[in-house]
């Protein structure tokens, strides 16, 4: 069903949008007091309501490059990772007040430096050699999947090869990869039947245990942290309901800027929210995921943007609010994005 589809690759872009925007002003709050969540809860209520006057809702970095992923996609209809680069560059210099992370800054610097000559090394040489753990390339990767969302391997390479722009450590390339993999299994499942939470996670664990095998070609087991974090969460989803579940959430599996403690609880947002959560008043497990996510704490802004990307593969753009859209910025161009995306993957 194409109009179904076509929805989705909205609810996707839009729902990165509605997180980003909605979680910037809670980014490194620590978790949310019971009197911080009621005012969360007021805030959605009115966002959502008729008529509500208020100044349009910034969006941040992670929406600034989502946008340049997409538009750089669309426009050279491939990935051309100079053009990627370029995108990158010119929108940060452009507003570098969007709450860039503070090193990531330096990468854009050393390209402008090297006038675009050398893509890689910047990347490689951030954290002395090291290279980003951080989950700069995951929460921009949700055009990617609706770019190819029918062809898996070209998906992990294009993930792949857009996430060494910036991030080159493995855990934060496999974290760029989970996310648009979740999207895509998000995207490609009904919406109007029940989604089974372990079903998901299992399939995760699948593909990670491919991709997290050891690629050194040395034979020795590699950790598979994220395989790790995936199991714990099916444990997690099993226990609902239990006292202090959201303090354990985040101990297990964090709100930090690092891929492998963001990525996963973005996952696990939107699968817990399909039931009722204590304290998140709405019918609505679309914004249900959102404001899970972003009462959680820590990198609200991101964590809220990833779990929105994969909620709204799933429900498409139905389940989201106008009102509360249009309080965001740029969201008429996101959604013209999404189509634009949408004309491409199924030309
Ligand atoms: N940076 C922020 N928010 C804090 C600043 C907000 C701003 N001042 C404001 O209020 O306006 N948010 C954005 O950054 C996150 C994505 O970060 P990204 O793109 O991955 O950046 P970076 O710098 O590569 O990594 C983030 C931090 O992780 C730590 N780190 C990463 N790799 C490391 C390594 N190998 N060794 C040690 N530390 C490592 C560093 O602390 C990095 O700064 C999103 O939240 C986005 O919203
Ligand atoms: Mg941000
Ligand atoms: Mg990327
Ligand atoms: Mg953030």
């Amino acid at each position: 069903d194409l109009s179904l589809l076509k929805s989705k690759f909205r609810g996707s872009l839009l729902g990165a949008l509605i997180g980003d925007c909605l979680g910037s002003s809670y980014e490194n709050e620590e978790i949310l007091t019971t009197g911080m969540k009621l005012i969360l809860q007021r805030s959605f209520d009115k966002l959502e309501g008729p008529m509500f006057k208020a100044p349009v809702i910034q969006f941040t970095d992670d929406s600034a490059m989502t946008y340049s992923m997409a538009k750089s996609l669309i426009d050279t209809g491939e990935l051309d990772i100079i053009d990627l680069a370029k995108r990158f560059v010119k929108s940060y210099y452009q507003e570098p007040n969007r709450g860039y992370g503070p090193l990531v800054v330096t990468v854009f610097q050393k390209l402008r430096g090297n006038k675009f000559m050398d893509i890689l090394s910047p990347a490689k040489e951030q954290f002395n050699g090291q290279g980003s753990w951080g989950n700069g390339a995951a929460m921009r990767v949700a055009p990617i999947t609706l770019f190819c969302y029918q062809n898996y391997d070209k998906l992990l390479d294009i993930v792949r090869k857009a996430s060494q722009l910036t991030h080159t450590h493995k855990v934060g390339v496999d974290g760029a990869i989970l996310q648009a993999v979740a999207v895509q299994q998000s995207l490609l499942l009904n919406p109007n039947e029940e989604l089974n939470a372990i079903n998901f996670i299992d399939d995760l664990i699948h593909k990670m245990n491919q991709i997290e095998i050891d690629d050194d070609g040395l034979g020795l087991s590699e950790p598979q942290p994220y395989k790790v974090q995936l199991s714990v969460m099916k444990s997690l989803i099993l226990e609902e309901g239990e006292e202090s579940h959201e303090e354990k959430v985040v101990q297990i599996l964090g709100n930090s800027v690092s891929a492998l403690y963001s990525v996963p609880t973005a996952i696990f947002c939107f699968l817990r929210a399909q039931k009722p959560i204590t304290g998140i008043q709405t019918e609505n497990p679309f914004r249900r995921a959102i404001q899970y996510a972003i009462s959680l704490g820590g990198d609200a802004d991101t964590i809220g943007s990833m779990t929105g990307a994969i909620a709204g593969a799933f429900y498409g753009e139905e389940k989201i609010n106008p009102n509360l859209l249009q309080h965001c910025e740029a969201s008429d161009e996101f959604r013209n994005l999404a189509d634009q995306l949408f004309n491409a993957a199924t030309a």
